[in-house]
Formats: C-alpha cells, sequence, structure tokens
C-alpha cells in the first residue's frame, strides 16, 4: 500500500503551476503548492517568454512542493530555446502569437507540399507550428550557431537534470515529426533547409530523464519522469472517461476539440478540414482541431482592465442568444489585440450585429465558441468514424457554466465537466505508473480519476433547428 508524491510541473499561457499528486492504489489527491503568472514580454519587434521567470517559478514551486519521488513537466506546445554547444540559452524563446511567421505557412506548404506534409506528419496547418518558426528564423546568427533545439518542458528538464532529449507527444507538434515511423522527418528538414541535428533523441512518456542536479538541492533529490510533455497529451490523459465513445474538449487558452484513436486520419477530408494528429501516451492519436478557445475571453478582461468574471459570465447569460456570431477561429484573433474591437470588426464584415458592451461580447464570445465546438465534434465524429455519446470538458473551461451548458446544447450531447486540473493529474498519472504505484492502461488511469474527482453533468436542451442556423452564420 504505498503512498507517494508526486510533483507537477504545468505551464500554461497565462499562469504556470507546481502540483503535488498523493498516490497510491486507486488513491489520488491533488493540491497546489505554488502558482506563477506567465507574462510574455515584447522587446523589439518580438514577443518573447520569459523563460527565466518561469524557470524561478518552477524552482520556487518545487521546493514549496517538499519532497517528491519525481518530477513531470507539461506545456503549451511548438515553441522552443535553442541552446549552444555549451549548454547556454541563445536568447529568449520566441511567442508563437509572435508575427514573424506571418505569410510563411502557406509559402512552405505550397513548396514541400501539403500532401506530403500531411500524409507524414499528421499535422493540422497552423501558422505557428515549429516547421514555420523555423523558417521564419533562417539565417539568423542564433540558429546558424545552435546546437540544440529544445521544446519547452525540454529545456526545464534540460536545466533540471543536464540531460537533453525530445519528448515524444510535444515532439508530434512540430510538423517535424513522422507520426508513422515515430522519427524525426529527416527528409522534411532538408527539403526546408533545417538541420536535423537540432534535434536531441525522442524520449517516451513514462521513461526516467534522470536525477536533478545536486546544486539545486532540491527536497528529496527527485528523479525528472518524461510525461505526456505537451500539455494537452497529459489533459486527454485525465479525461475521466469511460471506453470509447467520448470526445473531450481541454479547455483553456484554447480549446481543443477531439477523439482519442488507435490510428491516425491521414484522408485528404481530414487534411481539408484542418484535423490534427498528434501523438498521445501509449501510442493513441489525439485527433483534434484547435479551436481559438477562452483566449478570446482572456483578450477582452485584458481590454477592460480586468472586471469580475463571474458576474460577467452571469450578465451574459442573460443576454439573448445567437445576436452576433463570429467564427473564433478567424486568424485575426490569433495576435495579441483589443479583442473587443477585433470581435466588434469581425461582426461588421459578416453583417453582424456589432455587440454593444461587455456582456454582449462575452455573450459573442461563449455561443461563437459553443457553435465551434458543435462543428468540430461533428466533423471529428465524421472523420475518424468514431461515435461520440457524450464530450468531456476539461480544463479551466469545465469552471465556466455558461460555456459547458450551451456546449452540450450546441452539441446536442450531455456534457461532462471536470476536472479542472486534468492536464495536472494526467501528468500525475503517467509518473504513478512509472513507479509501480499505479498499474495498467489509459483506462485504467481514468478508473482513479472517476473514483476520486468532481464531475458535473449538464444535459443538451438545445433547439437543433436554432443552432444549425447559427452555424450557418458562422461561416469559416
Ligand atoms: C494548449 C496548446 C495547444 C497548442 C497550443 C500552442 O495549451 O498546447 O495544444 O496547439 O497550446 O502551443
Amino acid at each position: 500500500n504505498t503512498v507517494v508524491n508526486l510533483a507537477a510541473v504545468d505551464l500554461g499561457a497565462s499562469s504556470g503551476r507546481v502540483m503535488v499528486g498523493r498516490v497510491g492504489a486507486g488513491k489520488l489527491d491533488l493540491t497546489e503548492a505554488y502558482r506563477f503568472t506567465n507574462e510574455p514580454v515584447r522587446a523589439g519587434d518580438t514577443l518573447h517568454w520569459d523563460i527565466l521567470r518561469l524557470w524561478r517559478g518552477v524552482l520556487d514551486g518545487l521546493h514549496a512542493a517538499g519532497p517528491v519521488a519525481s518530477i513531470g513537466i507539461d506545456s503549451w506546445a511548438v515553441d522552443y530555446g535553442l541552446v549552444d554547444a555549451s549548454g547556454a540559452l541563445l536568447g529568449n524563446p520566441v511567442h508563437y502569437r509572435d508575427g514573424r511567421t506571418d505569410g510563411v505557412a502557406e509559402r512552405v506548404a505550397k513548396q514541400l507540399g501539403e500532401e506530403r506534409l500531411y500524409t507524414t506528419t499528421g499535422l493540422q496547418q497552423l501558422p505557428f507550428n515549429t516547421l514555420y518558426q523555423l523558417v521564419a528564423a533562417a539565417g539568423t546568427p542564433q540558429l546558424d550557431i545552435a546546437h540544440r533545439l529544445l521544446l519547452i518542458p525540454d529545456l526545464i528538464a534540460y536545466w533540471l537534470t543536464g540531460q537533453l532529449g525530445a519528448e515524444l507527444t510535444n515532439a508530434s507538434t512540430t510538423q517535424l515529426y513522422d507520426l508513422r515511423r515515430r522519427a524525426w522527418a529527416a527528409g522534411l528538414m532538408a527539403d526546408a533547409g533545417i538541420r536535423s541535428e537540432l534535434f536531441p533523441p525522442l524520449r517516451e512518456p513514462g521513461t526516467r530523464i534522470g536525477p536533478v542536479r545536486p546544486d539545486l538541492a532540491l527536497p528529496g533529490s527527485p528523479q525528472v519522469v518524461a510525461v505526456g510533455s505537451h500539455d494537452t497529451a497529459s489533459a486527454v490523459v485525465g479525461v475521466p472517461a469511460a471506453g470509447h465513445h467520448f470526445a473531450y474538449i481541454s479547455c483553456g487558452t484554447w480549446s481543443l476539440v477531439g477523439v482519442e484513436l488507435d490510428a491516425p486520419v491521414l484522408s485528404e477530408a481530414s487534411r481539408r478540414a484542418n484535423f490534427t494528429n498528434e501523438s498521445g501516451v501509449d501510442g493513441t492519436f489525439r485527433y483534434l482541431r484547435n479551436v481559438m478557445g477562452l483566449w478570446l475571453l482572456q483578450e477582452s478582461l485584458r481590454a477592460w482592465g480586468g472586471g469580475d468574471l463571474t458576474d460577467l459570465l452571469r450578465r451574459a447569460a442573460r443576454e439573448p442568444a445567437f445576436r452576433s456570431v463570429v467564427d473564433p477561429d478567424d486568424p485575426a484573433f490569433l495576435p495579441p489585440g483589443d479583442m473587443p474591437t477585433l470581435i466588434a470588426d469581425a461582426c461588421r464584415r459578416a453583417g453582424e450585429p456589432v455587440p454593444a458592451g461587455p456582456a454582449a461580447t462575452v455573450r459573442c464570445i461563449m455561443d461563437s465558441l459553443a457553435l465551434a465546438h458543435r462543428r468540430a465534434v461533428r466533423q471529428a465524429q465524421q472523420l475518424s468514424g468514431r461515435h461520440v455519446d457524450a464530450v468531456h470538458i476539461v480544463g479551466g473551461g469545465a469552471r465556466n457554466e455558461l460555456l459547458c451548458q450551451l456546449t452540450a446544447d450546441a452539441c446536442g450531447l450531455p456534457v461532462l465537466a471536470g476536472p479542472v486540473e486534468a492536464t495536472a493529474l494526467g501528468n500525475v498519472l503517467v509518473q504513478a505508473r512509472a513507479a509501480g504505484v499505479i498499474n495498467g492502461d489509459l483506462a485504467a488511469l481514468r478508473t482513479v480519476l472517476r473514483g476520486t474527482e468532481h464531475i458535473v453533468r449538464y444535459e443538451p436542451r438545445g433547439d437543433e433547428v436554432a443552432w444549425r442556423a447559427a452555424e450557418d452564420r458562422m461561416g469559416g
């Protein structure tokens, strides 16, 4: 009846946290040891991640966590730090919302061939895929002298242990990973003018990376263990579903909407619908679409100088439904900006009424996200042949009652909301299995979640005709 303490370092686009999972057979208890903000910094023309600030947050959090047996690290995908041959970091990692990739994806996809890119990597076209960031950085002195490229969780793992490597779930988001050969796509790299020596060996989730450097003096001298280091990979492990007939929405800054499959879908229809096949834990595939997500709300709040979110959502719930809808995936919403104005502009362009004031704007965002969730859940089923009978919402969005209810209504399916900390839970569960405290497949890990986590059920009560009409107005 062993019980162990395991630390999950989870870096999100707006905050980082260190969580401690206390795990035994059928037992799982998660507490937050430390939380810190993640504020991107613009310097010159470039939007950066403040990586040293994040590193300090990680160290402070690991000290606050107390003695743990192991540490797992996850973060957002695609972004990287470059290190030179001595291991020194070259510059600050660039934020995926930076404008340096404007227009690059179109050019590179044409040159390399969209079909080839899709059948090799299985990835959706997002302007910030690592492939396009590297092409945008071509010829810069930093990239020319770089010895290795490390994705964000791999960089933190390197600073903790001195070990260089690339965890597989996150590597699969670069558009430089061959999903069927389960190896770096050296041919694509060569044709894109990217040096394949930049990429360290791949590591599987659940494997040991190494002990923490003694000079960091962390309590308990923990091991660092590879988890699903792409936050979405860990979040999907943390979906408390039974069986296979479920869709998930990992709902935070982004809404990642899709299904879990045993094999990728690489059809032409799938490529055109811009569905991605990211590699998951235990050889699964995260077949999903990126929907712009709560970013629309976060940026609106920033533009309004903050405000009481609970009150705003309560007022939005009383606004009339579908007065204005936008396509949340409009590229105009991707960079940081004055979101209420951008939404008003999009409404004007589409002939939708311009939302008058914050409550109406928030209602527009919630209706539009629910519609985008509906569209993606339906397309995921059609394109994969996987039928679903429930939608799990995990992550911060699981707390948003209005969005959960609207999503149930829009999809015409029950929504099961929670856990909010699915990512940290998925991170901890993979460590617990590596430590031998929990055994079994993903289904066994999820059984533990259903026994321990609070899940709220929303029944669909939507009017299908009204939702279909609103979806038609959304365009996209
Ligand atoms: C979510 C996420 C998405 C990825 C985006 C950018 O946090 O990891 O899965 O597409 O961030 O990295």
